[in-house]
Formats: structure tokens, C-alpha cells, sequence
């Protein structure tokens, strides 16, 4: 197998580009990669300073590399969500990372610094795990990068996730969210801008870039993710790419191009008014991450009891929107 380049000996295929790379030229192209999708998609601008949520798997710690690599001023943002030993492991992977290259990481852990863990939080609230999750990464991020004066927070969401994300959003015609599912959501109102650079490489391309630029990253997939249909649209996806290489590229990118527009005022606007209790943007007088921290601290004292009731979930599947 030789590399599409210069033909020297390849190390990876890549079907969807019908091409081959060896080490030089794959990094090479991550790198273009996701210039390209900055470029055509006016993530950022040269000298941006951008923060980085990290969460120590391949895709965050990949972009934030890349980022550097571009140029970029880049500093990181870790959560902590008290999900046992991945979060355990998962922190140590990007304190790893960080200190090795000394780079400025931020960390906000949600058990020490609002008194609730992920999954009792998300039981005590009613709701599913991703979906507190979620609500109180955006909650986080947004805060950490407006207080921090940060140009943008840039997420590791890669072509796969984009592509299932819009699967599932198409399947069940979540017009909402399809009117924000963008690589590009400016500020408004308060909220920061969010950007998506990885958006034109999949998952094994940046396990790849990771292996080759020895960035050493956690492996295992967070323990609540299970059954979620997220991942069974990634299986379905992957399923049609193996018959059909370029099938995700040509959805997500096709939808960027001829569907999005269609569906950004569904998107609506977001209410001006700021939480009684925090400052953060609102739709109500409180926000819903001081709702949820409200519901999942005030069960915390009767945790045993709440982990013996019976409880109804509300809210959606991970990943769905922004
Ligand atoms: S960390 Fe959080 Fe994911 Fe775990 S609880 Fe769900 S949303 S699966 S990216
Ligand atoms: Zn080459
Ligand atoms: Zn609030």
C-alpha cells in the first residue's frame, strides 16, 4: 500500500478520499482537514482565543492539539461529572496531556463545586443521565468561556457524531434542532460562539492522528452510554459507509449545503432575559441548570430514597442539539 502522495509506504486508507496516506501526509491531512472546515465554515479567526472542552478521549484532546498546531491560542476546559472511575480516568488522561506540553487547563468539577453527580443528579431531577449531562456541559462551557473573554468554546464532534446526530434528528424530524445543527453557532444573546473543526475527519482518523502524535487518550466509552441510540445510529451509519464509502460525508455535508437553510427559523430565537439566580441567558426566570441544580442537590440529603423510587425520565437522548 503505498501513500497517494509520495508514494512512500502507507499506514492508512481512507476510502471516502480514495486515497491512501503515510504518517507525513495523514498528519498533514488532518491538519488541512480541519483548516478547511475553519476556512469554509468561518469557525475562527487567526489569533482567536478559543477553549477547548475537553474530555480525554481522541477527539478532544486531538482537536486541541490540532488547534495549537494551527496556530490558535488554545486553552482547555475540563468537567468533572462524577461518573466513578471513568471520570476518574478520564481527568487523569487530560491533566496528562496538559501538564506534558504545559498548557493552561480549566477545571470545574460538578460534585465538589455544585454538590451533585451526574447520575444521582440526573435521577433525583428525573431525567435521563445524558440529558443532565448535557444541560450542564453547555451550561458550563458557555459560563467558562464568557467569563474567560474566550472567542469560542470548540467541541471534538467529528463527522461521525455530526452524521448521526443528523440521522437521528432527520428521523424523527426534530426541525429545532435541525435548524441549529451547524458547525458554526455565533454569539448571541449572551451565549458564546461554538465551533465544530472537526467536523470534515471521522473517528478513525483521529484515533490515528492521536496514535501518531502520542497523545495517549481514554479509551473506554462513558458507562452511560449505553443503549443510547446515538450510538445505534453510528452503527447503522457505519453499516451503509462500509457498501457506500463517502455515504456520511455526502448526508451531513449534502444537508449543510441544501437542507440547513431550510430549517434555521425553526431554530427560533432565544428569549433576552438573564437567570435570577446565576445571570446566565434564560427562558424563564431560572435557568434549567439551576433547576436541575436546585432538584439534584435538594434529594442529595435522601439519595437512598431516591435511589429506591421508582422514576419517570424527561428529556432527550444525548447529543441531540447544541
Ligand atoms: S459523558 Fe455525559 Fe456523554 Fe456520559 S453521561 Fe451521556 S452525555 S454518555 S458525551
Ligand atoms: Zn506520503
Ligand atoms: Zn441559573
Amino acid at each position: 500500500m503505498k501513500c497517494t502522495v509520495c508514494r512512500g509506504p502507507a499506514i492508512i486508507d481512507i476510502r471516502r478520499h480514495n486515497a491512501k496516506f503515510c504518517s507525513e501526509h495523514f498528519l498533514k491531512l488532518c491538519r488541512d482537514q480541519v483548516a478547511k472546515a475553519i476556512k469554509e465554515f468561518s469557525l475562527l479567526e487567526a489569533g482567536d482565543r478559543v477553549l477547548v472542552a475537553v474530555s480525554g478521549g481522541k477527539d478532544s484532546l486531538g482537536l486541541w492539539d490540532l488547534l495549537l498546531d494551527l496556530g490558535y491560542q488554545a486553552d482547555g476546559l475540563y468537567l468533572g461529572l462524577g461518573i466513578g472511575d471513568y471520570s476518574d480516568s478520564s481527568g487523569e488522561y487530560t491533566r496528562a496531556f496538559a501538564s506534558s506540553r504545559g498548557l493552561n487547563l480549566i477545571e470545574i468539577d460538578i460534585p465538589d463545586d455544585y454538590g451533585f453527580d451526574i447520575p444521582n443528579g440526573a435521577k433525583a431531577a428525573r431525567r435521563v443521565p445524558c440529558s443532565a449531562c448535557g444541560l450542564s456541559k453547555r451550561h458550563l462551557f458557555d459560563k467558562a468561556a464568557i467569563d474567560g473573554n474566550y472567542d469560542a468554546v470548540a467541541t471534538g464532534h467529528n463527522l461521525d457524531d455530526e452524521a448521526a446526530v443528523l440521522f437521528g434528528n432527520v428521523l424523527h424530524w426534530h426541525e429545532e434542532y435541525l435548524g441549529r445543527q451547524h458547525p458554526l453557532l455565533p454569539a448571541r444573546n449572551g451565549f458564546p460562539k461554538k465551533v465544530k473543526p472537526l467536523v470534515r475527519l471521522g473517528e478513525r482518523e483521529m484515533a490515528a492522528y492521536c496514535l501518531l502524535r502520542g497523545i495517549d487518550y481514554i479509551v473506554e466509552e462513558c458507562p452511560m452510554a449505553d443503549g443510547n441510540r446515538h450510538l445505534r445510529y453510528k452503527a447503522v451509519l457505519n453499516e451503509l459507509e462500509l457498501t457506500t464509502p463517502g455515504a456520511k460525508a455526502d448526508f451531513f455535508f449534502g444537508f449543510l449545503a441544501r437542507g440547513a437553510d431550510h430549517f434555521a427559523v425553526a431554530a427560533g430565537e432565544d428569549t433576552l432575559r438573564f437567570c435570577d439566580r446565576c445571570g446566565a441567558p434564560s427562558s424563564g426566570e431560572i435557568c434549567a441548570f439551576c433547576r436541575l441544580t436546585e432538584r439534584a442537590t435538594a434529594s442529595t440529603q435522601s439519595a437512598n430514597s431516591a435511589q429506591s423510587t421508582p422514576v419517570t425520565f424527561v428529556g432527550r437522548d444525548r447529543h441531540v442539539s447544541q
